[in-house]
């Protein structure tokens, strides 16, 4: 018995497996436009492909290219949009 490995499909998405994860604790957010506000702030910055906001703890994913972005963009652009950051 044998598994042929031809009838196999794996499918990578490039873009994300490229990707960096940082992780920030966002302060400062009250409602949802906040995240909404947070989310569009992020996005903005060139390289980053994808952002993940949890209103309640402030916890904040963010995907990017770090070939593109920097950490500290990332960081600035919370604190332009007016919010803070912990740690
Ligand atoms: Mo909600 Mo946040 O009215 O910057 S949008 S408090």
């Amino acid at each position: 018995m044998y598994v042929s490995i031809s009838s196999m499909c794996i499918y990578f998405d490039l873009r994300s497996i490229m990707m960096k994860t940082e992780f920030l604790k966002v302060t400062g957010m009250t409602c949802g436009g906040c995240v909404n506000s947070l989310t569009q702030a992020l996005k903005s910055v060139n390289g980053v492909d994808d952002v993940q906001v949890n209103l309640s703890t402030g916890d904040t994913q963010v995907q990017y290219d770090e070939n593109v972005a920097t950490s500290g963009q990332l960081r600035k652009a919370v604190e332009d949009a007016g919010y803070g950051l912990e740690g």
